[in-house]
């Protein structure tokens, strides 16, 4: 085999951001560009060479020619052996779980996530540790001062290999094993959930529907609903994986996924729906006529914790991103267990559940994970669900309205003004980060600010500090304004404002989510100076 060594010259903006290096699929295609930060991959990770490399993708366009780049390089820096995925394809706790299973030293997982796809979407590439998760600010960090020293890479002059046929292939010295995408995590689905539970629940007249949006999550939702669980076949809508996802949004929100709440408010509609994202990390819970906040799911899934055969034996603590809302803490306040508040990206859960600390984490961007791997994992949020359904025999919207009567009810919603220029994005943050010192003990829009800060974060378990991670505002009365600019958008900036508000009273419960926020959504806009700031009257996506 011959290994060619290409000269190359650094490109100055491969700095991944909250979850790997996204960025348009044309700047993906330009010479060297992939290759370029392959290479600074294999560089920043020496316990590569010689190890096990999982790799797999969500089959967005680019994929199919990038896989086999990252095998031909791989063989070149000389790692032993690749787990890929048939054709390609690895959801993202798919990947985590295979790192894990086989010991590998990592893995390159190919998605830009929720990004949309196609030749004019968007492509990203990600690095896992050996843990299975999100490579840390640390490794990222020694990623990102490789591909700024780089001046060639090697690369093998090999043919493609063959991804459709599943065993192994051989690539020089390299072994290449072709494996069946779901089949390991469907096996690890059926050790943490209740099937038998489930599958009766099912026959007992159940319906559910799942949808993949066309992206990843179609064949472990066809494998496991549909042949494992005995779903109807038609339960699994949009369950090939397609380059362009159809031509759709791979974002599981109320938003992106609106036919999905239309279905669900029809007389017929089935008892449970979800839907996943482009890897299938990220879900979206609804019941008959009722959406599941990601805040209000992660505080149930804790609250219910020792239904699932998963957490038989109880929590030993939760965490959630800041922005998250705060139901879950009322939980873990309620049943005695601790609960951790991290900077936005799934990457600050691994030290937490590598320690042990905590067993179940979750976002308010449709994100909820656990133990059994180091990413957020949409299919096995969904199963918990199932399983809660069939263990105790309620609906969705009774559980949940339940769970509000016990706990209070956390009013959430994110309001996201996207395509802003990086100027108009800087402004609004600089500026609020300017009146920190003297918002405190203010009354904006009639509510007293009681606390302002920038959010730093250290973590517990390894010390290490990240700072500006979002600034908060904490009104009197527990009603809270988050701001932040999105690290995963290519193009301009995305501001997100993340309103909370608390309602102990069961009386105001049914309230519309955004009338409940009326005044934290004026108060943000008016500390913010959002209009000023971004010419915006009204945030365009708002979840
Ligand atoms: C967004 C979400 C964050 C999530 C990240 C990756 O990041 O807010 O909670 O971890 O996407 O999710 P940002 O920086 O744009 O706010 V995924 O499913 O796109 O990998
Ligand atoms: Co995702």
């Amino acid at each position: 085999m011959a290994i060619l060594n290409i000269p190359s010259t650094p490109f100055p903006d491969q700095k991944p951001g909250t979850s790997g290096l996204r960025k348009k699929v044309a700047v993906f295609q330009q010479p060297n560009y992939l290759e370029n930060f392959v290479q600074a991959i294999f560089q920043a990770i020496p316990a590569l060479r010689g190890n096990t490399l999982v790799l797999g993708g969500d089959g967005r366009f680019h994929n199919d020619c990038a896989v086999q780049t990252v095998i031909r390089m791989a063989a070149a820096n000389s790692v032993a052996r690749v787990v890929v995925g048939r054709t390609g394809l690895l959801s993202t706790p798919a990947a985590s779980n295979l790192i894990r299973q086989r010991r590998a030293a990592g893995g390159i997982i190919l998605s830009a996530s929720h990004n949309p796809g196609g030749p004019d979407g968007d492509f990203g590439i990600k690095f896992n540790e050996a843990n299975g998760g999100p490579a840390p600010e640390k490794t990222t960090q020694a990623i990102h001062v490789a591909t700024q020293g780089i001046n060639s890479y090697a690369i093998s002059e090999t043919a493609d290999v063959d991804l459709d046929r599943i065993g192994n292939h051989q690539v020089g010295d390299m072994t290449v094993e072709v494996v069946d995408p779901v089949d390991d995590y469907a096996r690890l689905m059926q050790a943490l959930v209740d099937f038998d539970a489930v599958g009766d629940w099912l026959k007992a007249g159940h319906r559910v529907q799942l949808d993949g949006l066309h992206a990843v999550g179609g064949p472990y939702a066809a494998r496991i609903f549909a042949d494992l669980l005995g779903a109807t076949p038609g339960s699994v809508v949009n369950a090939l994986p397609l380059p362009d996802f159809g031509q759709g949004h791979p974002d599981p929100n109320p938003v992106y996924a609106a036919h999905l709440v239309e279905a669900m408010a029809r007389p017929d509609a089935p008892d449970f729906a979800a839907a996943f994202d482009g890897d299938a990390d990220r879900n979206m819970i609804l019941g008959r006529n009722f959406v599941v906040t990601p805040s209000d799911s992660l505080a149930v899934l804790a609250a219910n914790a020792r239904l699932l055969p998963q957490f038989r034996d109880g929590l030993a603590g939760v965490a959630r991103s800041m922005p998250t809302s705060r139901a879950v803490d009322r939980v873990a306040a309620a049943q005695g267990f601790d609960c951790y508040e991290t900077p936005t990206g799934w990457k600050f859960f691994g030290t937490l559940l590598d320690a042990g600390r905590i067993a179940l984490c979750g976002e308010e961007s449709y994100g909820t994970g656990a133990n059994h791997v180091r990413e957020k994992d949409g299919v096995w949020a969904a199963l918990c669900w199932l399983n809660l359904l069939a263990a105790r025999r309620q609906s969705v919207s009774e559980i949940v309205r339940e769970h509000w009567a016990k706990f209070g009810r956390n009013f959430y919603s994110r309001h996201d003004y996207e395509g802003l220029s990086l100027e108009a994005g800087e402004a609004v943050m600089q500026a609020l980060r300017g009146k920190l010192a003297t918002l405190a003990g203010q009354a904006i829009a009639g509510m007293p600010v009681a606390l302002a800060d920038d959010f730093s974060y250290t973590d517990p378990v390894d010390g290490s500090v990240s700072a500006k991670q979002g600034v908060r505002v904490e009104f009197e009365g527990g009603a809270r304004a988050v701001f932040r600019l999105s690290g995963t958008g290519t193009e301009g900036a995305t501001l997100r404002v993340y309103l909370e508000r608390f309602a102990a009273d069961v009386t105001e419960h049914g309230q519309d989510t955004q009338q409940a926020l009326q005044r934290v959504i004026a108060a943000a806009g008016e500390i913010g100076e959002i209009v000023r700031h971004t010419g915006r009257a009204e945030a365009d996506v708002v979840t």
